[in-house]
């Protein structure tokens, strides 16, 4: 089981505080599809990700990054049982949605971007900025538990 101590706790729990669901959701998406644009390939079904400007005002991608969001709130909110509570997820993304697990990360270091540029160098120092990168590596490790 991973551990938490109290700096990485409130680490945590104070910068998701200041996120916005689904503004922050949709920045992180669009990043990804924008920066890696093999992802574009699992979300054929979204219309047109042609250009940034294309993904930008993609309803689609907007609804999608809401649920990605909400689903880092809802494993937030189980801190100390991620891998547990991430199974039904990992089990989807591995055998329905068939997402190579490598794509977790570069989604990970997009939000961590999010993030950092949302807040800014005080705020999200060095030690936050690693709370940070721990948290997305044990969610990255829940969702490709399921695969083999
Ligand atoms: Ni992901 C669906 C959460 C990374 C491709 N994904 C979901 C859903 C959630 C979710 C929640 C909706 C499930 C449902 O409908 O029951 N995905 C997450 C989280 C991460 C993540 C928390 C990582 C932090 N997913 C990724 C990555 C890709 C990805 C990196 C591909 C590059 N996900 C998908 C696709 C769907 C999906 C494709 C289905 C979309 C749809 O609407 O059909």
């Amino acid at each position: 089981m991973v551990h938490w101590d109290a700096s990485e706790r409130k680490a945590i729990t104070s910068v998701w505080a200041k996120v916005d669901c689904e503004a922050d959701g949709l920045q992180a998406l669009l990043r990804l599809l924008v920066v890696y644009p093999w992802t574009q390939r699992y979300f054929s079904k979204f219309g047109d990700l042609s250009t940034a400007e294309a993904i930008m005002s993609n309803p689609n991608v907007k609804a999608h990054g809401l649920k990605v969001f909400s689903a880092l709130d809802e494993a937030i909110k189980h801190m100390d049982n991620i891998k547990g509570h991430l199974k039904e997820l990992s089990l989807l993304h591995s055998e329905t949605l068939n997402v190579d697990p490598a794509n977790f990360t570069l989604l990970g270091n997009c939000v961590l971007i999010v993030l950092a540029a949302k807040l800014g160098a005080e705020e999200f120092n060095s030690e936050t900025h690693a709370t940070w990168e721990k948290l997305m590596a044990v969610v990255s490790a829940g969702l490709s538990k399921q695969y083999y």
